[in-house]
């Protein structure tokens, strides 16, 4: 029965419930507004959110520094309006899951307060010391704030180890009642009835190659899985598929359920500062097999864009030449920017044409808010993550129908992303909207479950600008074909077997309305510029 496994075919939505709609008006958007927008995300076809952490936190990392596993942030409202939230996107036939940061505490965690205090702290034990700063720790995630990843703490009297900002001390994950604990806050959550995890920050999380180190997320998926047949873990590893593969565990998949897929996502906006489609068939080729039980989640954008820490120095070069080079802030050495390449600046028919393709690549697509209407970021917001974690638009009024409050907790994108030229109420009645487009990619989406399912093959075709592939299961086959250059190609595709019985070929592109059922085993396809 492969009705348990549903994140094969998921359409998965990520939002993070300060930006999404504020219900009680303080500025700050609450579990009741998101409550009241599920029908937004039931009719765009969104079949499992991804909640962004809501965890009482000092917010010195968007949420990402924790000081209660067990509780919502008061802000946002209460637990019973968590739950609310839960029971109304269960009953709209939507699943959630939320954000698992336990690489790291806020260091207003109680735990770390104790813990520095005394070295006989209960629960010094929890977070990493030193003495000495040891000499081969590796460099800062974020080298313009932080020049390393231990800080003398002075209470403490030693150094403590913390891989991403100063504030969040790395846990000890190793020790047997750190642990403990972790899996208590993940009972809580399931008992609670959430769907499965996002998990941050896997391979800082899980550090070492060996055993005991895998054990561990062994451990947590398997409870997972008891606690609730269906729950599942969404991890992310950003790093090369070799090196990231090990985290879904043996040949039965029993770590991680889920990965994103940040190389292809990077080979993507490679292929697009080329107009060549070669270095994402490239990623896609070399991609690794997983189990039967795992999936790979695709996607555009998120709310850290963009790392293009995958790439070669010379490939980012491209990709920031090709997308006003001005506008990208660049963390020199690693690759990443705090700015989105203005993508959707660009050609409209690109935007939709990046979308299309992502809605046809085996794996499952995983949204983040705003992108359904073609949301951009604040180009005001200079080389900060908080330029792409506006406001949701929702009308065209001022505050983006977002509030009503004068003071809100996020600017809202002024210009030609703004609120007037992007919303979701104007979208709603446009038939050629983006939104109308994004709600079709889904409904196709869900229709074919070859695009989970299916086995990935390569269509011969002449152009390199173009990526022809299919995916074929014993429902039958869908075959994609998208132009990553501006002007138009023509080719024809030969689709072995395709003419057989029962065997059906969905074309996305020609017909975004329907099903094609093929006679004969080719056909002509003609595409437009970034069609
Ligand atoms: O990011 C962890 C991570 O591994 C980075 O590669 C991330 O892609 C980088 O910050 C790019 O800007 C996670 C969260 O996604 C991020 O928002 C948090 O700041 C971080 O963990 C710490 O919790």
């Amino acid at each position: 029965d492969t009705s348990d496994l549903w994140w094969k075919t998921a359409v998965f939505y990520n939002l993070d419930v300060k930006t999404y709609l504020d219900a009680d008006g303080d500025g700050v958007g609450d579990l009741r507004g998101l409550a009241q927008r599920l029908d937004h995300l039931a009719e765009l076809g969104v079949t499992c959110l991804w909640l962004a952490p809501f965890y009482p936190s000092p917010q010195r990392d968007n949420g990402y520094d924790i000081e209660d596993y067990y509780g919502v942030d008061p802000r946002y409202g209460s637990l019973g309006d968590m739950v609310e939230v839960l029971r109304t996107a269960h009953d709209r036939g939507m699943r959630v899951i939320v954000d698992l940061v336990v690489n790291h505490t806020s260091d207003q965690h109680p735990w770390f307060q104790d813990a520095r205090k005394s070295p006989d702290s209960r629960y010094r034990h929890f977070y990493q010391w030193r003495d000495d700063k040891p000499a081969d720790a590796p460099a800062s995630m974020f080298p313009d704030v932080e020049d390393g990843v231990w800080f003398f703490d002075e209470t403490a009297g030693q150094y403590y180890k913390h891989s991403f900002y100063r504030h969040q001390p790395d846990l000890a994950t190793d020790h047997p009642e750190v642990r403990e604990e972790i899996a208590k806050a993940i009972g809580f959550w399931l008992e609670l009835g959430i769907d499965g995890f996002r998990v941050d920050a896997v391979p800082f999380l899980i550090d070492g190659d060996d055993g005991p180190e895998h054990e561990f997320l062994r451990e947590l998926r398997g409870y997972v899985s008891r606690r609730s047949g269906h729950a599942m873990m969404l991890g992310e590893v950003n790093l090369p598929y070799d090196e990231q593969m090990r985290f879904f565990g043996d040949s039965d998949g029993d770590e991680l359920t889920m990965q994103f897929d940040f190389v292809a996502n990077q080979r993507l906006y490679l292929a697009l500062a080329r107009q060549d489609a070669e270095p994402l068939r490239e990623a896609l080729v070399s991609r690794p097999t997983i189990a039967r039980g795992n999936q790979w989640g695709n996607f555009v954008r998120n709310h850290d864009e963009l790392t293009l820490d995958q790439l070669t120095e010379a490939e980012r070069d491209e990709v920031f030449t090709a997308f006003a080079p001005e506008k990208g802030q660049r963390i020199h050495g690693r690759g990443i920017t705090r700015r989105l390449p203005s993508m959707l600046e660009g050609d409209p028919r690109r935007i939709r044409m990046v979308y299309s393709l992502i809605f046809s690549l085996p794996g499952a697509p995983v949204l983040y808010y705003g992108e359904e209407i073609g949301m951009g970021e604040n180009p005001q917001i200079e080389g900060s993550r908080a330029a792409v974690r506006t406001p949701m638009q929702w009308t065209d009024a001022a505050d983006a129908g977002f509030s009503g409050a004068d003071e809100l907790i996020a600017d809202i994108v002024p210009g030609g992303f703004g609120p007037t030229h992007v919303n979701v109420a104007q979208q709603r009645h446009g038939p050629d909207s983006m939104l109308r487009f994004v709600q079709n990619l889904v409904r196709h989406y869900r229709a074919s479950p070859e695009i989970g399912w299916g086995e990935f093959g390569i269509l011969d075709q002449p152009h390199t600008c173009v990526l022809a592939h299919s995916l074929t299961s014993e429902l039958g086959m869908f075959v994609a074909a998208h132009n990553f250059a501006p002007d138009g190609r023509t080719f024809r595709l030969e689709i072995e077997g395709a003419d057989a019985e029962g065997w059906s070929v969905v074309n996305l592109l020609d017909d975004a309305a329907g099903a094609e059922h093929l006679e004969g085993s080719g056909f002509d396809v003609a595409l437009d510029g970034y069609g």
